[in-house]
């Protein structure tokens, strides 16, 4: 079948749909240029997010960590949501008209989501503009935070981190809860921009798909769970997702 003919298939899928889920990765953000992590590109200045995105790294050295972090906020604070997260946004819209069900799951720290006006965000990774206690874990916005000095928290004095996830910490688990609810019970998931590599995110797809639900992944190149889906196409989420509009 035709990239052209699956996707007239998926339109009316969508048509049809009562549960939607879509789980999102770095790829989505990409066109917007937000850096992905893995690939020839994946270079965050010259780290690998394996190397610094750990609660060993930042014990060791929160000051660059932070560094880090407060660049990553300068190059992605600027950016603008792309049409795929434009799309998304559109379909959520859409699917609530008719009384349906959307739940975007995304790994992405980067709150282009939102700010193309996607509503049940499901962060599985937390949120690069806010900030956790070390101590009180009491988290907050906060857009700009003194990295000279190194942010404290207002409330009992000890150091902020960023309201992320890192390797080996255990995601939150509400949140975990309600991206497992969604996946199960979706009739339709899409698997998008994400190398689909890092777990328990990686899993969603797979668990989708043992739940009966039709499974499409959006990617540049094929990934470990594409065996797990019903079609796979190949390009730029920004290219493919408003086809879907
Ligand atoms: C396009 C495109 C375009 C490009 N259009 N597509 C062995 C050692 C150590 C750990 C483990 C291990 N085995 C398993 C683990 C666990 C680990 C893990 O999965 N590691 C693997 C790497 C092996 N997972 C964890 O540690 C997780 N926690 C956990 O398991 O806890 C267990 C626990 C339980 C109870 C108590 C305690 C612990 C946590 C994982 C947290 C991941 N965090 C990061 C950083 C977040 C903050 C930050 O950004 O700084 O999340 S790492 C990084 O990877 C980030 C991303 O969200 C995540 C996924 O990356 P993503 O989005 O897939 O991006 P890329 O770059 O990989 O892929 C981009 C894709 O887009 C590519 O496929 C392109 O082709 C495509 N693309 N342009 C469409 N225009
Ligand atoms: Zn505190």
């Amino acid at each position: 079948m035709s990239n052209v003919e699956q996707i007239e298939e998926i339109r009316e899928k969508l048509k049809k749909a009562k549960n939607v889920a879509i789980l999102t990765g770095a790829g989505i953000s990409q066109e917007s240029g937000v850096p992905t992590f893995r690939g020839e590109e994946g270079l965050w200045k010259n780290y690998r997010a394996e190397e610094l995105a750990t609660p060993e790294a930042f014990e060791t050295d929160p000051a660059l960590v932070w560094q880090w972090y407060d660049w990553r906020r300068s190059l992605i604070k600027p950016l603008l949501p792309n049409p795929a997260h434009d799309a998304l946004a559109e379909l959520e819209k859409s699917l609530h008209k008719r009384g349906e069900n959307f739940t975007l799951i995304t790994q992405n720290i980067d709150g282009l989501h939102e700010k193309a006006g996607s509503k049940n965000i499901v962060e599985l990774h937390g949120n690069i503009w806010k900030v956790r206690c070390t101590k009180c874990q009491q988290v907050t916005e906060n857009s700009q935070v003194p990295i000279e000095i190194l942010p404290k928290c207002t409330k009992c004095g000890a150091l902020l981190r960023p309201h992320v996830v890192w390797f080996g910490e255990a995601l939150e688990t509400d949140i975990l809860t309600k991206a497992f609810k969604a996946s199960e019970e979706c009739d339709l998931f899409f698997v998008i921009g994400t190398s689909s590599v890092v777990q328990p995110a990686a899993s969603l797809a797979i668990r989708a798909k043992e739940a009966n639900a039709f499974v499409v992944e959006i990617n540049m190149e094929e990934t470990p769970i594409t065996e797990y889906t019903d079609y796979s196409l190949i390009g730029k989420a920004g290219e493919i997702m408003p086809k879907f509009l």
